[in-house]
């Protein structure tokens, strides 16, 4: 099978969700509440505009609409003074080498992420290039657990849905592999990602050749 290989951004290729929990935990505070890093897990893969209303919601509190954009504006000016800071150490182990090494056998490769500014941290930690196909909250108007990123990915690659294979750290995006019936791989705790055909706690413990075998069941 030529497969096509899709990879979520934030949890999977860098770790950025330490600094979307340190610029919600700012905008959290502004409307009395304190963000823990139990409820920022909620976050994880959901878009800006429903991780606010979350953090609203779990706050008690009712904002005009204006406050409300300012809220998220001011969070993203936050978050980016952080991602400009990213250089290629912040890349995850093992990720980089994989990818390399999937292109270098010929396999189409796209991203599939929630975050609006995900080519901003792909140039940033210079593997921008790497990728075949850019899908994120640019692009999609379904959040995860809805498929839509993932099969637009896989119509820009080319790749028949059943011949995709997706890398995901959240339960959403899991979630959404698995409701388009892709092969769906975990990175992350067990307990979290039960639902995922495979799980592993990183990159540095998945072969290519594996990815092959279970693909090609
Ligand atoms: P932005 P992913 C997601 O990225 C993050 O996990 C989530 O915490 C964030 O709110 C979302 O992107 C939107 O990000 O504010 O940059 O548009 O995991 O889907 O790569
Ligand atoms: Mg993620």
């Amino acid at each position: 099978k030529n497969l096509g290989l899709i990879f979520d951004l934030d949890g999977v290729i860098v770790d950025t969700a330490k600094f979307h929990f340190l610029a919600w935990k700012k905008a959290a505070k502004e409307v009395g509440f304190e963000l823990t890093e139990e409820l920022n897990e909620k976050l994880k893969g959901v878009s800006r505009v429903d991780s606010l209303n979350k953090i609203l919601g779990w706050a008690g509190a009712t904002v005009s609409e204006e406050k409300f954009n300012e809220m998220a504006t001011n969070k993203n000016a936050d978050y980016l003074t952080y991602v400009d800071k990213m250089t290629a150490d912040d890349i995850l182990p093992g990720v980089e080498a994989f990818i390399r090494k999937a292109k270098s056998k010929g396999y189409p490769i796209a991203l599939g992420s929630a975050s609006k500014n995900a080519p901003k941290i792909l140039k940033h930690v210079g593997i921008y290039d790497l990728f075949d196909a850019i899908v994120d909250g640019n692009s999609v108007s379904k959040a995860k657990p809805d498929p839509e990123v993932f099969v637009i990915a896989a119509q820009k690659l080319n790749v028949p849905v059943a011949n995709c294979v997706v890398f995901e750290d959240s339960e959403a995006g899991v979630e959404a592999a698995n409701n388009t019936h892709m092969l769906s791989i975990g990175l992350g705790s067990e307990d979290v990602l039960s639902e995922a055909d495979h799980v592993f706690p990183d990159f540095t413990k998945i072969t290519l050749e594996f990815i092959e075998q279970q693909a090609n069941k």
